[in-house]
């Protein structure tokens, strides 16, 4: 492991509450065999991986200061749904925090959580690690998402997208604009190669 990525493993060791560090830890591997397997920088994979939830460092009610504090626009979506600001705070503070300068490494951060359509493969590979890692609950599904993410990340994404949804509309959660418009782009793009590959 390199230098900076050691130095800023001990910063978030130290940041965040031990369970929320193990699965931080469990997201950069993660990230890194997906890079791996996808041809994909590995050191940047490990970095957005290390960082992705660095903004989970304080309470909901800090974050919402510290947005407030740097002049992060929140949506209204976010400000309805506190559980989305860490991914946006996040970006930020690998930015101004951690010296990460690299924009693929910032959007994948930014986006972890909601996903977005036309993810680059970097967004694609921390959406996924952060819902695979060995520490994840075991969940319905979960076995097959994480063949999927190395067989086929498209559609990976896809039921990823589609099983947060799920979730988020049994537990009556308010869902962001977001998080549906990624689930349909996916949906879509799939069927289409579908149809594609069946010649129609
Ligand atoms: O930070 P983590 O716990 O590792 O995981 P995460 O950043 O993917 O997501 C945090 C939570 O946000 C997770 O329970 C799923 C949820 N989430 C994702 N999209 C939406 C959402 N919650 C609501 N209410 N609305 C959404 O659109
Ligand atoms: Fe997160
Ligand atoms: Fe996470």
């Amino acid at each position: 492991m390199t230098t900076d990525l050691e130095k800023i493993q001990k910063k978030l060791e130290k940041k965040l509450k031990k369970e929320r560090y193990q699965h931080t830890l469990g997201v950069m591997y993660t990230a890194g065999s997906l890079a791996m397997r996808y041809n994909e920088n590995l050191e940047e994979a490990l970095t957005a991986g290390l960082l992705h939830d660095c903004g989970k460092y304080c309470a909901v009610k800090d974050q919402i200061k510290l947005c407030q504090k740097h002049h992060i626009q929140l949506t209204p979506a976010e400000l309805e749904t506190p559980a989305l600001i860490h991914a946006k705070l996040g970006a930020y503070l690998a930015e101004k925090k951690y010296g990460i300068e690299n924009p693929r490494v910032l959007d994948a951060i930014r986006y972890h959580t909601t996903g977005r359509p036309h993810m680059s493969m970097m967004d694609k590979i921390i959406y996924l690690a952060d819902y695979i890692e060995p520490n994840r609950k075991i969940i319905p599904g979960l076995a097959m998402i994480r063949q999927l993410s190395f067989t086929n990340i498209e559609q990976a994404v896809c039921q990823c997208a589609n099983s947060t949804l799920k979730y988020l509309e049994k537990s009556r959660c308010f869902i962001d604009p977001m998080t549906q418009q990624t689930y349909e782009y996916y949906k879509n793009n799939n069927d289409q190669i579908k149809k594609e590959t069946k010649g129609e």
